[in-house]
């Protein structure tokens, strides 16, 4: 196959919308440290979205517990000092721990900590604070975006906090905990214009979280593209990614268009909802898929994009 990597990040480029959310998070990172934790604070709480308490997990919190230990164990001071720092990626001891988090255990720590700031255990944000024009523009942000967009956007922001380390101690590979599922996932996919095979095993693999079963899907050089991300590269990264990013998800592919090329390679465009464990069916995230199979029908590329808008559905049609 005559493929590059970057050739394959182009296919059906000319079917996409530019997402919005690249813009908001920029707009958000303009924002000092005091504004960006109270911007948070706002977002999270007045758009009344809905966290399945089920997903954080006792195991991952074990995971986060002595960090959350010692933050309760400080003055309240101390605390919003703390907060500042991860939010303004400063390098101190308890910024590097939070650094050394997974993703989910990113969440579930932050998620603990509103908890702990709604009982008042954990400083909150202070009563008096005003939002500055700063803040109310990427509220309205955000308001514009769809729910999807909108954790997609927290969970950036979350992910961006604290100091990350070029070398991570090996304690910081700690095993990812199972994610209990909220839903059951969807068993029969009926994805209408799409037979591949391939294709349909890749969703069947990881809505079962059968990493493994994904994986066999893959060429060696094969690459995920997950939504604003460059690409992983080769088995071993990819199934590194999927433990600890890809588990408990519900994927529900709807429709798309498949182009068999000469050589018989295939690139196919799907597109439907993904539920993630962390909102179950409380939100739904408008996802597409570009795959690009070798002419064995391995995939040699798969690129995960954020949906602009339901808009980018109508773009869908055989050229
Ligand atoms: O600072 O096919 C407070 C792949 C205080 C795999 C707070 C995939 C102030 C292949 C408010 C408490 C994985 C790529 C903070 C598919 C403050 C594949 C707390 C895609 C921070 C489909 C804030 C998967 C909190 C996708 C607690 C697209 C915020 C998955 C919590 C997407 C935010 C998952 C949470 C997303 C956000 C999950 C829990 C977007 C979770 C978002």
């Amino acid at each position: 196959m005559t493929y590059t990597l970057e050739s394959a990040q182009n296919i059906f480029t000319d079917t996409q919308i530019p997402s919005p959310i690249p813009a908001t998070i920029a707009l958000f990172d303009q924002l000092n440290v005091d504004d960006k934790l109270a911007l948070l604070w706002y977002a999270y709480t007045e758009m009344g979205r809905t966290i399945t308490p089920a997903a954080v997990g006792a195991a991952r919190l074990q995971l986060a517990e002595s960090l959350l230990n010692q933050v309760k164990q400080m003055s309240s001071t101390g605390q919003t000092q703390f907060m500042r720092d991860l939010a303004s990626r400063a390098n101190t001891p308890l910024s590097r721990s939070y650094g050394f988090f997974s993703v989910n255990t990113k969440l579930a720590f932050w998620y603990e900590l509103g908890e702990l700031m709604k009982q008042g255990v954990v400083a909150p944000i202070p009563p008096d604070y005003q939002m500055t024009p700063g803040v109310k523009a990427v509220l309205a942000a955000i308001q514009q975006l769809d729910p999807g967009e909108q954790i997609t956007v927290l969970r950036t922001a979350v992910v961006d906090m604290g100091f990350e380390d070029a070398v991570a101690p090996s304690s910081a590979e700690a095993d990812e905990p199972m994610f209990p599922r909220t839903e059951p996932a969807p068993t029969k996919l009926t994805v209408e214009g799409i037979t591949d095979s391939t294709v349909l095993n890749y969703f069947a693999a990881l809505n079962a979280d059968d990493f493994e079963a994904a994986l066999a899907l893959f060429t060696p050089d094969g690459a995920l593209q997950p939504p604003f991300q460059k690409p992983i590269v080769g088995p071993e990264a990819i199934a590194k990614y999927m433990r600890s990013e890809a588990q408990g998800l519900n994927l529900m592919p709807q429709q798309g268009i498949a182009e068999t090329l000469p050589d018989g390679s295939k690139q196919l465009k799907i597109t439907g909802v993904v539920q993630t464990p962390w909102f179950g069916v409380n939100v739904g995230m408008n996802i597409g898929w570009r795959f690009l199979l070798n002419p064995q029908g391995k995939i040699f590329f798969v690129a995960i994009d954020m949906l602009a808008s339901p808009q980018e559905l109508l773009n869908l049609r055989p050229r």
